[in-house]
């Protein structure tokens, strides 16, 4: 089964809206394996996204993700990281399907709300940075035959 980190950003935490963010990966047939809620510190912030180093956003895209507490997660289920993506929506909030998180909830790039991983291997690698492997959970759930069948 594939695992995908989720990250509710600061504004959905100022906003209100971790439970709105959880209730709709728990509706999708998705299942919760690990949670923290932690104020990131520049260094896990300038780890997690090295990838956009050097951007124009880039100072405030570490300022945002520091600027508050945020919840991280580690979804798992069939396609977690393609499914999770689509229920966050597009990056940009005016270019999110509507009934995304992003569309629902967002306007701007700059406050988009959540992260999502995009790939198997940035699934792996932020889930190892943000998660030791005794913080995640294995545990059987008896409605996965009623959720996951098949492709
Ligand atoms: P995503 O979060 O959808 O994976 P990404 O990895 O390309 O998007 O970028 C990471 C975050 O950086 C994104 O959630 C918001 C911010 N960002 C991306 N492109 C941006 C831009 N052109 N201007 C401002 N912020 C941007
Ligand atoms: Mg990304």
């Amino acid at each position: 089964m594939e695992r995908t980190f989720v990250i509710a950003k600061p504004d959905a935490v100022q906003r209100g809206l971790v439970g709105e963010i959880i209730v709709r990966l728990e509706r999708r047939g998705l299942k919760l394996v690990g949670a923290k809620f932690l104020q990131v510190s520049r260094e896990l912030a300038e780890k997690h996204y090295a990838v956009h180093k050097g951007k124009s956003f880039y100072e405030g895209l570490i300022s945002y993700i520091t600027s508050a507490p945020v919840m991280a997660m580690v979804w798992e289920g069939p396609q977690a990281i393609v499914a999770v993506r689509q229920t966050m929506g597009a990056t940009r909030p005016v270019e999110a399907a509507p009934g995304s998180v992003r569309h629902d909830f967002g306007l701007t790039v700059g406050r988009n709300l959540t992260h999502a991983s995009d790939a198997p291997e940035t699934a792996v690698f932020e889930i190892g940075l943000w998660f030791k492997d005794a913080e995640l959970v294995n545990w059987q759930r008896p409605t996965d035959a009623w959720i996951f069948e098949g492709n």
